[in-house]
């Protein structure tokens, strides 16, 4: 302000000077020009200007210090392959029982089929007998391969038959497997073992014999005879298990 009242001073002042001569007196008015003033001081800075346009963008920055803070996880990669599979889970709980169904007793089409059925074995096992393949005795059948083989042979021959070691319990089964022994004049392994206690004899899954036919003295072997043999008499002898005797099974 105090810039543009001296602007206006001397403004007023020229204009003043150069007025022309109005009614004065001609030495009051008419002079030679002044010398022109001093330049006056430098003024104030001028006001900031507008901002630049926006520049490019810089170079990357060095890489920071090797301590840094860890950046954050990546993306999931792809699924991998499928595993092997599981073991498998504990048996769930048993179903509710499923609807009551008709009785075969009183099914007189399976009645029938039964009778049909029975009728045929039992004329089956008649042929079988007559030619000497099978030895009925109440429940239970024997018969030979007429094969010589040691007692481990001949428990096998026989469970892969279906059946298992012929084992007299009672006189009439012990005849029954005297004849097959004497038709083919042989001795036969017995299903029967001695027990942990020498002496003592079991059938083969361990339950106590309730009929023997032992000979006179026997048993003798005192631990040392495992096996039982039927001699073609019919009697029982204590014997080594590695010797070679009739296969005889029982079905
Ligand atoms: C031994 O038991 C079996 C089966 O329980 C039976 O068939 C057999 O007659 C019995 N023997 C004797 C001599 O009691
Ligand atoms: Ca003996």
């Amino acid at each position: 302000m105090r810039l543009l009242s001296q602007l206006l001073h001397v403004a007023v002042l020229v204009t003043v000077f150069s007025l022309p001569c109005l009614g004065q007196s001609v030495d009051k008015c008419a002079g030679a020009p002044g010398i022109p003033g001093t330049p006056g001081s430098h003024g104030l800075p001028g006001r900031d200007g507008r901002d630049g346009m926006k520049g490019n963008q810089g170079p990357p920055g060095p890489m920071g210090p090797p301590n840094g803070l860890p950046g954050a996880p990546g993306r999931d990669g792809p699924p991998g392959q499928v595993g092997p599979k599981g073991e498998p889970g504990e048996k769930g709980e048993m179903g509710l029982p499923g609807p009551e169904g008709r009785s075969a007793s009183l099914d007189p089409e399976v009645q029938e089929a039964l009778r049909s059925l029975n009728q045929r074995i039992f004329r089956l096992e008649g042929v079988l007998a007559l030619k000497g393949i099978i030895n009925k005795v109440g429940h239970k059948i024997f018969a030979t391969n007429a094969q010589q083989v040691n007692f481990e042979t001949t428990l096998q021959t026989c469970e892969k038959s279906g059946g298992s070691m012929a084992k007299p319990m009672n006189e009439e089964e012990n005849g029954a497997i005297l004849d097959i022994v004497k038709q083919n004049n042989q001795y036969a392994y017995l299903g029967i073992k001695e027990s942990p206690i020498p002496g003592e004899f079991e059938y083969l899954d361990g339950t106590a014999v309730n009929y023997t036919k032992w000979r006179r003295y026997e048993p003798n072997g005192k631990g040392a005879e495992n096996c039982v043999e039927m001699y073609t008499d019919g009697g029982w002898n204590d014997k080594k298990c590695n010797q070679y005797r009739l296969a005889v099974c029982e079905f």
